[in-house]
Parts: structure tokens; sequence; C-alpha cells
């Protein structure tokens, strides 16, 4: 598939020398390499568009670091950001550019796809967006009976659910308190009914967000939203309550949806990196058009950062080496996302589909098996729940999990002394991982000599701790772009395409073959193997 197959990413010279020095290193304990360098914990960071990064407390020395530098450059790491930019079809599989950076480009600035100019056609999307959402917002759009709306249902999935509603989530001290949101993906009729219970259909909006506009699940609960809406309202009222947002404007007509009420996108929008295009629709009318273009212009700050910083500088370049580093070095299974602010609750789900999805791949670019992991498992919680949780594990398990602590100096809400204490265990935590409790401090503290082993924490655990100043659109939009590019990073080292989804495709083939065999009258002839079959005919029996 690759025009230009590379040499085997373990045969690199720099990826020898970086096993090399992995190996002294993992018996390198993170209080030595603070010992040897007073300075370390201002050195080892990054301050990029109001992120600031510590990465001290990671198993590298300056040497690791180069290395890693090196590496990327080895795997022409920079020819790809360019490649990239430049929108050609870095996604072989499926033949297309991936533009999700021309989504936030400025008003004037020109990108050409296919000969089309691309940042035009963003921003005359935008445009009809900022309008009807300023309709929405101000009551100048209402509903059939004349209500204002009061409530904005998406219904979407996957990619075209988890950004709006992870960014609504993080931005809803920003958004019009008038309004409710709520978000439906899955196809479990409960996810719907529970969306709507409380809700009056003559105030409800509904988008239904799907770039294909032929996914089961948003299909399925667009068909039920509308009936519900028309057994209210009658049929009339679905054009003052739908609104689509797709690729496919046939689709969108065929449904019953007016063109007129559709925001369009492009399929040089991957799904897991839409959420800066139409699909976030939702988000601009909960926080205002110029609030989203916020978001947007923070995306585009680390876009360029991304695209110009030298490596050795470039933050989203470096969490990906280390993300690299962890995975292939120190046999590092997942990484675990730890916003401390609630606001963040959705961003480790959101993030795990922006990694896993795109880097959960097995063949190179070329076709061939690799025989290293790619991309680890990403997980987590808000701080400091997990901690009453599951960061035992992380502090006494036998598990290496690098952890990627997120938090803010200011807060948004009034409660600073509540702030304080949060913050307080952000660095506490990173700070326990790190360095842990000696033996000697346990038996200083008079604990029991039998007590002792289980009172010990080894430390040495790796974290990064990005920091802001506060929670804003323009932050969240720098914070996204930043694990977009990490994950970008990380799948050029690797030769693996981030940006197709092959995976997702069997399971849905084979729903489509199993739903009228559970719903059929007679008793279907069931081909599958026995533990499917036995499976299905136990649900029909108990159905
Ligand atoms: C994302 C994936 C996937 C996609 C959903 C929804 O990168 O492609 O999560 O977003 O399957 O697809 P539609 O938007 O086409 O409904």
């Amino acid at each position: 598939m690759a025009e230009d197959p590379r040499t085997w990413l373990t045969d690199l010279p720099v990826w020898r020398a970086l096993q090399a020095q992995a190996a002294p290193l993992r018996d390198v304990h993170l209080r030595e390499l603070f010992a040897q360098d007073p300075t370390r914990g201002e050195r080892l960071t990054l301050e990029a568009e109001g992120l600031y990064c510590d990465y001290s407390k990671n198993r590298v020395t300056d040497e690791t670091l180069r290395l890693l530098v090196q590496l990327a450059e080895a795997v022409r790491l920079p020819d790809r950001i360019v490649a990239m930019f430049r929108g050609d079809k870095i996604n072989a599989t499926e033949g297309r550019a991936v533009l999700h950076v021309a989504l936030r480009a400025p008003r004037g600035s020109r990108l050409q796809v296919d000969g089309r100019d691309v940042v035009a056609d963003v921003h005359a999307v935008l445009d009809r967006m900022s309008d009807f959402a300023e309709r929405v917002r101000g009551g100048a759009w209402l509903g059939a009976t004349g209500k204002r709306i009061r409530a904005i249902v998406n219904i979407g999935i996957g990619g075209s659910d988890l950004g709006p509603a992870m960014a609504y989530e993080a931005l809803r001290a920003y958004s019009d308190r008038a309004l409710t949101f709520r978000f439906v993906s899955n196809v479990d009729g409960a996810d719907l009914t529970e969306a709507v219970r409380d809700l009056d259909p003559a105030e409800t909006l509904f988008i239904v967000s799907s770039k294909t506009f032929t996914t089961v699940e948003t299909m399925t609960n667009a068909r039920t939203a509308r009936a519900w809406l028309v057994q209210h309202l009658g049929e009339a009222a679905v054009a003052r309550h739908f609104v689509a947002v797709s690729t496919n404007a046939v689709a969108v007509q065929a449904f019953g949806i007016d063109t007129q009420n559709m925001f369009g996108f492009w399929d040089w929008v991957g799904g897991r990196y839409s959420m800066s295009s139409a699909i976030g629709l939702s988000t601009m009318i909960a926080i205002g058009p110029a609030g989203y273009r916020e978001l947007l212009s923070g995306l585009h700050a680390m876009d360029e950062h991304f695209r110009t910083a030298p490596l050795d500088q470039n933050l989203p370049a470096l969490l990906g080496l280390l993300t690299v580093w962890y995975t292939s070095f120190f046999e590092a299974e997942t990484n675990a996302i730890l916003p401390y602010s609630q606001y963040l609750k959705r961003f480790p789900a959101y993030l795990q589909q922006l990694t896993m999805e795109s880097n959960g791949k097995s063949v190179t670019l070329a076709g061939r098996r690799v025989d290293y992991p790619t991309s680890p498992i990403y997980w987590g919680e808000p701080g400091t729940n997990g901690q009453h949780s599951f960061y035992q594990l992380i502090h006494q398990g036998t598990r290496l999990i690098p952890c990627d602590f997120i938090g803010f100096a200011q807060p948004l809400d009034p409660l600073t002394d509540h702030h304080a204490v949060l913050l307080a265990n952000m660095l506490a935590q990173a700070e326990a991982l790190a360095f842990g409790k000696t033996a000697a401090a346990v038996a200083a503290e008079g604990v029991r000599p039998e007590l002792g082993p289980h009172r010990v924490f080894e430390g040495n655990r790796p974290s990064n701790t990005i920091l802001a100043e506060r929670l804003t659109p323009a932050i969240l939009g720098k914070l996204i772009a930043l694990y977009e590019h990490s994950v970008f990073t990380q799948a050029a080292i690797w030769d693996i395409n981030a940006f197709d989804q092959w995976g997702v495709e069997l399971g849905k083939v084979l729903s489509q073959r199993i739903a009228p065999e559970l719903t059929a009258v007679a008793e279907p002839d069931l081909a599958h193997d026995s533990s499917t079959n036995a499976l299905i005919r136990r649900v029909r029996e108990l159905g």
C-alpha cells in the first residue's frame, strides 16, 4: 500500500540504541534521576500554547529524549506531518486525505483537495451553523407550535457522539443554561427513552448526526425520535424539529429532512476527528458561535505548533514518543488519563476512541504484520474519584501504567477552597507515584515489621502533568489537538494507518444477519458456530 516501504522499525539503528538505553534504565529509580539533577523538574518541561507539560517524572534521560527525537526523524515524522497538512491521501486504505486540521484553519487561508479550496467550504458551513445556532439560542427558530426550543438532542454514535458529548460537558460552564442538552447514541431503547421522557416535543430539536447517514444505531434512534415527535405534533412538525449533520444529502432527504436543514462535511474528515466539523453543531448551540470559534482557534493553535515546532520542542510529538517509549520498551499496556476537572469527565471516553480506534492496528501501511505492540489501552476517570477506586493498582500493583494528569490552576466554579484540595490531590498523586515510600520511611513511622511490605510504595511510576490556567473553549481545543497529534506521532513510528477502522466493520455485518434470526416467528435455520447458535436459541426462549 505504501509507496515507499521503509526500513522495518525494529531494524532501525536508533531503535536498537533505544533498546540498549531502556535495559539499564529499568533499574534506575526516578528518585535517583531527580537526585542527580536538581533542576530536572524545571528542565524537563515544555510549554506550548498555554499548556504547561511537566514530563520530568518519566523514566527517561536526556539521551533517551535525544534518541526518541532521532527515531521520529528516522521514520520521517516531519514529512508525514507535511503530507497530512498538504492534503495528501495519507489514509491509503480508504484513498482519502486526512484534513481535520482544515476544519479549524482561519478564514482566508487556502488548502486544495482535488482542486477545491476546502477552507472556503469549511467557513461556508460554519457561517450557516452560526446563523442557525444564533436563531435557536435567540428564539428566532421556533418549534412547530410557536414555542421556543429548550432542549437539543444529538443523535449519533462513535465519532458523531463522543466529541459533542464530551465537549458539552467540558464547556458546560460556558453554555446557555436555559437550554437542555442530551446525547443519544446506544441502540438500546433505554437511551432514547430516558433522554426524551421529561422533554416537551414542542420545545425539542433533534440533531441527527451521522457522516454516512446509514449507521444502524443512529438511524434506528432517529426513526423512533421522529415517530415520537410526529405522534405528538404531526408530520408537518418534522421540518422545525429535525436537522441533520451529514455528508450524505441523498440519505438525509430520503429520511425526510429537508437539505436546507442539513449541515455538511466531507469524506476527508474521519469520524473520530470530526468534532470540529458540523458534528459540533450541538456544541455551537450550547456555547454560541463566538465560543465555538474560540474552540476552533485553540485547535488551530495546537495544529500550528505541531506543524512548525522543532521535534524536540514539539509537545504532541513528545507525548507520542513517550507513549511509544513505554509501550515498546517497558511493555506498558495501558495509559491512564486522569483529568482533575469534573468538566472533563467524558474526556477519557473521548480519548479512548481517538487513540484506540486510530492505532489499534496490527499491520503496517504496506500490509505487513507488525512484530511490536501498537496502541496501548487508554482509560481513566476524573480525579479525585479514581483515587478511591483504581489508583491502588497504579500505586502498588504489578503493572507499569504511565499516567497523564490534567489540571487547571483556576476553577470555573466559585468554590476555591475545593479547588485547592483538588489540585493538591493531583500533585500529590504524581509525587507519590514517582517517589513512593521506602521501607526505611515506613519503619521510621513505627509500622510493625510484618506490615512493612504492605505499606511500602515502590514508586518509579511515570506520569506527565499537563497544567493550564483555566479550562476555556480554546484550552479544550488545544488539549484535543494535542492528543490527536500524539496519536499521529505514534502511528508514524509504528508505520500504521491511524485513519481507517476496518475492525469496526465485521461486527456490524454479523449483527445484520443475527437480528432477523432473533425476531423470526418460525424457528430459524442457524448456521453460526455452536456457541452463537445456542445463545440465539436462549434469547428466543427467554424473550
Ligand atoms: C470514527 C468511526 C465511527 C463513526 C461511527 C458513526 O472514526 O468511523 O466511530 O464515527 O460509526 O458513523 P456515522 O457518523 O457515519 O454514523
